[in-house]
């Protein structure tokens, strides 16, 4: 067996001895150890060599565990400990720093802390879709998955299959509970996002051997055409008013003959109640003027 199959089987016992009891955050409260398992499994896909695989299962030992950088330098090496190091939050720091500068460091990390980086970002993604943490509205989620997605985006040109896995459970947060028109605000700057872009990074890195199915999810988001079925243009808006004052009137219209017309006797010519009277007025006034105008 080779060495480095016996360092990672270490890991793999460090890390779940020292997260015995810790637990994820979701409604599942699933072992800490399956997160550890789906970062490392994630990095070894994406064509890590072995002190990444490790730094993966350990990745949140000093910051969950109060594991010190020493202990990590005596049993795995001085390259385990520091990428270990670099994926750590200074935890004397508010959360809200500690995320503002996860998205600072990240764009400084070296390349492999960057893969690891990205890694641990679609775990946690995947477990906020699989088992969200409990009272985490669609609002939280939804911001969480935007801070994962800054982070990431100073991670980004380093690997493109695990970039093209994160946009993938990205993609997935269309998924959450939501109204229509929030659904499309989130849709549309995914319009250039094309399933044969994310086929096109997977088979890039040429891992794993067989072409990762793309999600339908990810399909129908590429694929989605912007639903206009309530976005009218101001030409249409302008015709359905006038269509509507036009039936409105045509209905009024009804109305008021159904209750007045027949009580009304029309107007003859004659009749002092008519249009035709007054006509007649109008006439022989303008004849008087005449004679007048003549009597001069
Ligand atoms: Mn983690």
């Amino acid at each position: 067996m080779s060495e480095d199959t016996v360092r990672i089987a270490r890991a793999i016992e460090f890390a779940a001895r020292k997260h015995t009891t810790q637990r994820r955050k979701g409604a599942a409260s699933e072992p800490y150890m399956n997160h550890l398992v789906d970062v490392a499994l994630l990095v070894a896909e994406s064509g890590a060599d072995t002190n990444l695989i490790i730094a993966a299962y350990l990745h949140d030992t000093i910051e969950d565990q109060g594991v010190t950088h020493a202990e990590l330098m005596d049993a795995f090496g001085y390259d385990v400990a520091n990428l270990v190091k670099g994926v750590t939050d200074d935890k004397l720091l508010s959360k809200e720093e500690r995320k503002r500068q996860q998205v600072q460091h990240a764009r400084h990390a070296s390349s492999r802390a960057k893969v690891l980086k990205i890694a641990d970002k679609v775990s946690n993604l995947r477990s906020i879709l699989a088992s969200p943490p409990t009272g985490w509205s669609t609002e939280r989620k939804l911001a969480y998955f935007d801070w994962a997605a800054e982070v990431v985006s100073g991670c980004r040109g380093v690997n493109p299959w695990i970039e093209a896995k994160f946009d993938e459970v990205y993609c997935k947060r269309v998924e959450l509970p939501m109204d229509q028109r929030k659904k499309q605000n989130i849709l549309t700057p995914f319009h250039s996002t094309s399933a044969e872009a994310l086929a096109l990074k997977l088979r890039d890195t040429g891992l794993p051997p067989t072409p990762i199915p793309i999600s339908t999810s990810a399909q129908s988001i590429s694929t989605h055409k912007r639903d206009t079925s309530y976005r009218l243009t101001v030409w249409e808006r302008i015709k359905g008013y006038l269509l509507f004052v036009l039936v409105a009137w045509f209905i009024v219209g009804a109305v008021v003959t159904a209750l007045f017309g027949k009580t009304r006797d029309s107007p003859q010519v004659g009749d002092p109640c008519g249009p035709h009277y007054h006509w007649i007025l109008v006439r022989s006034s303008v004849a008087d003027l005449d004679m007048s105008c003549e009597a001069d």
